[in-house]
């Protein structure tokens, strides 16, 4: 027993005890989590403390929803779940978002809450922080479980672990009433009740007529497309998906966080040629991704007019045909799918030319058109002019991770960075979330170790911002460079109408750098790309905590950056 506790105290009964709190400290380490992610307080104060007593790292934040977003992350980083622990009621329901986001984005996470007297809540008789928060937490996640006596701790935290992350990975909610902590009982048989799960992600293996039909209609296309998910960095195969990529010679468009599985400067990378190889490509295997609005679901302008087949590698059946027919689909995980599919391929014939230069020549053509914008040195900056100089910071240094929100400073962010490696670029995901940067930058650094660089929009900011202080508290190696324009999309808007600001600016002129000299790190107001320049190579060779107030132009952005076409205006309303 790693924390025994307490001898009973009954004369000739004399016995080893332990209780809840120790329990789910040794089930925890039982199955190797070393670190969580929290906000202290009533009931869980005392485990926080306790935790970190037995070698477990607690990373205390200052809102749980960042901690949420830590804890996601960290399971997307590492496949093992990342753990979220909160207080009752309003605790709980901070961390609540990250836990749905973490559901709808696959990433393996477990919420584990401290709740009120069951006795109590059921009747509602008004409860400290009273809430039936197992109810709530259900239709939001994969699983939910509630723990009601300790000698069920080490099954309730097995089967939590296990929902998290065998199938396709998602959100899991455990509830651990106060009551729970206190209870005692014997050590051996608290001991003997612990579970170490095996094979928590169980290999899933491709059905050998799947892989086959998949090559098939590969091999038939006149202009395939290999588009890489989220799925496919997070299955951690990245030596089997660039053996197959580079073997088959298919074009490949990275989604957001796929960027870097193979470098964006790859020859065979489709990133700066997307609308082309949507609209002209007659055969598209998706692997790790899902058809939703990012992929304007398979249909409509975006895919041009051309029938189009879809082969999909997913671990989920039920994806399959979730928006157009599927020809081929491929149920299994990532890595064994595709070590398949490249042990099927035999003497393979490479697509035709024609199209891999059509591809070739438009991404050069991209690329060429957006260079000269890169190189301007105006200022106050443009988006363009900053991040031409964050795109060098992370050429030169490919270990790095980049965490990036905002609308513009998202959307351009992404198609300007390159990324070499897998799981270097961290953002908002499926729904498109301000908030998760400094959740997701903290976690990137302590997973990962390594320097990581956050580019956030200044309302994007404005969700976490109070974590930097968590990032100085841990002295943590995270450069935030703020791309300040005083606003939502832009910093222009106007209110014709009474003295109220618009809805979508902020003070002007505001000192972001400051909020980061207030807790000991470094703070830099940069207004050209040199300046720019200067202190990001200086954050990320020093690691300390830094916060680059970036000052763009109030009127470069573009309202809801590239997506403004899903954002609905009113036809009726007065100019
Ligand atoms: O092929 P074409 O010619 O089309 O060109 C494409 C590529 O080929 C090319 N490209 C390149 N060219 C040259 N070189 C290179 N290297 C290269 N790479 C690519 O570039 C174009 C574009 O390529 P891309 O980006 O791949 O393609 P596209 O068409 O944009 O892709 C479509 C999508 C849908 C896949 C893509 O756009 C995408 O992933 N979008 C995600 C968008 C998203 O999630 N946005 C965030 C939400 S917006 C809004 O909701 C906001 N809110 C509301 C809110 C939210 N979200 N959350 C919460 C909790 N509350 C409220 C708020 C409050 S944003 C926001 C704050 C905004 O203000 P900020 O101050 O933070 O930010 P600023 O805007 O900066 O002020
Ligand atoms: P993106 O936003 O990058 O397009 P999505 O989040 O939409 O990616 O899709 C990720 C997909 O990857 C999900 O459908 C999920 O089921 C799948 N997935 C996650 N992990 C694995 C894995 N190890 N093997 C196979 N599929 C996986
Ligand atoms: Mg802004």
């Amino acid at each position: 027993m790693l924390n025994a506790a307490v001898k009973s105290e009954a004369p000739g009964t004399e016995q080893e005890l332990t209780d809840g709190f120790h329990l789910v400290i040794d089930a925890l380490k039982l199955n190797g989590i070393n670190t969580i992610y929290n906000v202290p307080g009533i009931p869980i104060t005392d485990l926080g403390r306790m935790c970190q007593a037995a070698g477990i790292r607690v990373i205390s934040f200052r809102h749980e929803q960042n901690a949420g977003y830590a804890a996601g992350i960290a399971g997307f980083l590492t496949k093992k779940p990342g753990i979220c622990l909160t207080v009752s009621a309003p605790g709980f329901l901070n961390g609540l978002t990250a836990l749905a986001h973490a559901t709808t984005n696959c990433y393996p996470m477990i919420l584990i809450s401290g709740s009120s007297e069951r006795e109590i809540v059921d009747l509602q008789q008004g409860d400290y922080e009273e809430m039936d928060q197992l109810a709530i937490a259900k239709p939001l996640c994969k699983a939910a479980y509630r723990v009601l006596h300790a000698q069920d701790i080490g099954i309730g935290l097995a089967r939590a672990i296990r929902a998290a992350v065998s199938g396709r990975p998602g959100g899991v909610y455990l509830d651990l009433p106060a009551k729970l902590f206190g209870q005692v009982m014997n050590a051996d048989a608290g001991q003997k009740s612990l579970v170490k799960v095996i094979d928590a992600a169980p290999a899933q293996i491709p059905a050998p007529a799947s892989v086959k039909r998949a090559l098939d209609v590969l091999k038939s296309a006149k202009r395939p497309l290999i588009i890489l998910g989220k799925g496919a960095a997070y299955a951690q195969a990245d030596e089997e998906i660039k053996n197959f990529v580079e073997k088959s010679g298919v074009p490949f468009l990275p989604m957001s966080m796929a960027k870097g599985l193979l470098p964006d400067t790859h020859p065979q990378c489709a990133g700066a040629a997307r609308s082309t190889v949507l609209k002209d490509s007659d055969v598209v295997m998706l692997i790790g991704a899902r058809l939703n609005w990012l992929l304007s679901h398979g249909k409509g302008k975006t895919w041009g007019e051309a029938p189009k087949k879809f082969i999909q590698v997913d671990i989920e059946p039920k994806e399959m045909d979730s928006n157009v027919e599927i020809v081929a689909p491929v149920v299994g995980d990532i890595g064994s799918c595709v070590s398949a599919f490249t042990q099927a391929m035999g003497g393979w014939t490479a697509p035709p030319a024609e199209w891999t230069k059509a591809v070739t020549s438009k991404r050069e053509e991209n690329v060429a058109k957006m260079a000269p914008k890169l190189m301007n040195n105006k200022s106050p900056m443009d988006y363009h002019g900053a991040l031409g100089v964050l795109k060098n910071v992370i050429k030169e240094r490919p270990d790095a991770i980049l965490v990036n929100e905002g609308a513009n400073t998202l959307d351009l962010a992404r198609g300007v960075i390159d990324m070499y490696k897998p799981r270097k670029r961290l953002d908002v995901g499926t729904w498109g979330v301000m908030g998760i940067g400094m959740g997701q930058a903290i976690a990137a650094a302590l997973e990962t170790g390594h320097p990581v660089l956050a580019v956030e929009g200044d309302s994007a900011f404005g969700f976490s911002g109070m974590e930097v202080e968590t990032i100085c508290r841990y002295n943590l190696p995270i450069c935030v460079v703020i791309f300040n324009n005083d606003g939502i999309y832009r910093g222009t808007d106007v209110n014709n109408v009474n003295s109220d600001p618009a809805t979508t600016v902020f003070v002007k002129g505001a000192r972001y750098d400051k909020m980061m000299e207030a807790f000991g790190g470094v703070g830099v107001n940069a207004t050209s790309p040199d300046e720019l320049k200067r202190a990001v190579n200086e954050a990320m060779d020093s690691g300390k905590p830094t916060l680059i107030n970036a000052v763009i132009d109030p009127a470069a952005g573009s309202e809801s950056g590239r997506i403004g076409n899903l954002n609905p205006q009113s036809v009726l309303k007065k100019k």
